[in-house]
């Protein structure tokens, strides 16, 4: 790649001189920095940095302009590409940032005199990289998904990472499509580096809410509701052990198990309420709920446990619903659509439309164990635009709670679940 600099006294007068260059509609632009700070007398500098490639570039944006004349987008896909633009923007200070190699080999760029074997081993080594370049790509091009800019072969493990994970194939894409717009192309070359800019720009999108604790003479009250077995229960006594036992201040917590149909799920509650030491209250009719709640009022934190109900019951459901409509209390109830890891995104999906009644404040996501691919979790999250609020990553009470974080999340959406980086 060539590299070529224009200076002017703003960065945009710098762009206009860039501009009146033959070859601009070529160039890509690298860098924009301020080399000359405006002092007394002195008008600031700034440079602009261009690259112009040969074939390669070429190639790249020929597509792009395919990208941009092809189908147009659909509102939703508008929507989508505005957000993902957004969080590349936000991002586009890694670009600024050199990666270390290239920082040490632009500090040498005086050619070191190498003994002669050391510069035929390196010409070898670089003779087969590029034949694994070649082979990479013929599978590559078999291969290549369906996306209307060609994905340069460097891309290919990224790709076949995020596709694989269960993300819906519309962020994929659009991501993909971003990612090629904003990278840099030094960056392109390497695809550690690659993997690292993705991984930054999905860390972005992914929402998460911070675990906030109850400040002075308020208190939290969380319900968490959710389909059958999917560790609601388990993951209140989780929360429970955590607020009463784990944190630095040891709160009061209370429990409600509100479950007007199994005897079964109020005793799998009561006895960690029992092994714990805490106060709980059963509520079987709506109409008790209130009165449940009052009679928690000295607890710092009140957690309710829910009945679970398929997603398709309505009937379980506004039972639910009943009890948060007619709280007339003055505490805020946050509520927790529990979901497991382990189904797709549609499904995830239509789990979440049929619970959107009850105004779903944040998610959990529980089996992590249990799962490979979290692309259905981080596509989800950034579809409904709900934060995660926490991960259940086992049966274990109470130690397999993590509160959720993006690193997390991306960590194993690309890398996998790894207990030790719970
Ligand atoms: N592997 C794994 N199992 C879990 C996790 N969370 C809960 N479980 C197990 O899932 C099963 C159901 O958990 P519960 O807490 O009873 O589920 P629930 O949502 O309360 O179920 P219902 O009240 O019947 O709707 C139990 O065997 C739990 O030990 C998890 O994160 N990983
Ligand atoms: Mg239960």
């Amino acid at each position: 790649m060539k590299i070529l600099t224009f200076v002017g006294k703003t960065p945009s007068d710098a762009l206009k001189k860039a501009k009146m260059s033959p070859n601009y509609s070529q160039m890509l632009h690298i860098d924009t920095k301020e080399i000359q700070k405006k002092s007394l007398g002195r008008d600031a500098l700034y440079e602009i940095v261009m690259g112009i490639e040969g074939d390669t570039e070429q190639t790249y944006q020929k597509n792009s302009s395919v990208t941009k004349d092809s189908r147009p987008l659909t509102q939703k896909s508008a929507d989508v590409l505005y957000d993902i633009s957004y969080a590349a923007k936000q991002i586009s200070k890694i670009a600024e940032v050199k990666d270390p190699l290239y920082a040490y080999q632009e500090q040498n760029t005086q050619p070191m005199l190498e003994p002669k074997e050391l510069k035929e081993i390196k010409s070898e080594i670089a003779k087969l990289g590029d034949k694994v370049k070649i082979i990479q790509n013929m599978f590559w091009e078999e291969k290549a998904p369906d996306l209307d800019s060609h994905i340069p072969s460097e891309f290919a493990e990224i790709y076949r990472l995020a596709s694989q994970s269960g993300m819906n194939k519309e962020h994929l894409d659009a991501i993909m499509r971003m990612t090629l717009e904003h990278m840099p192309f030094k960056m392109r070359e390497n695809s550690s580096t690659i993997k690292r800019y993705f991984q930054t720009i999905l860390r972005k999108m992914v929402p998460v809410r911070i675990e906030s604790l109850p400040s002075i003479g308020n208190k939290k009250v969380i319900m968490l509701v959710g389909p059958t077995g999917v560790g609601k229960t388990t993951s209140v006594a989780k929360l429970a052990a955590r607020y009463s036992f784990l944190m630095q201040k040891k709160y009061k917590v209370g429990l409600i198990v509100l479950d007007t149909y199994r005897i079964g799920a109020v005793e799998q509650l009561m006895q960690y309420a029992r092994m714990m030491k805490l106060a709980i209250e059963t509520v079987v009719d709506p109409s008790d709920f209130a009165s449940a709640l009052d009679s928690l009022k000295y607890c710092d934190y009140i957690l309710i446990d829910t009945m679970g109900s398929s997603p398709y019951d309505r009937n379980k459901i506004e039972k639910i619903y009943e009890c948060l409509d007619g709280n007339d209390s003055k505490y805020n109830i946050d509520v927790v659509l529990v979901m497991p890891s382990s189904i797709k995104y549609e499904d995830l999906k239509a789990t979440y439309e049929n619970f959107s009644s009850l105004n779903v404040d944040t998610l959990m996501f529980t089996k992590l164990d249990e799962t490979r691919g979290f692309g259905n979790i981080f596509s989800l999250a950034y579809e409904i635009k709900k934060p995660i609020s926490y991960f259940s990553v086992g049966q274990e009470v109470p130690e397999d709670l993590v509160c959720a974080t993006s690193d997390f999340l991306i960590e194993c959406l690309l890398n996998g679940f790894n207990r030790s980086k719970a």
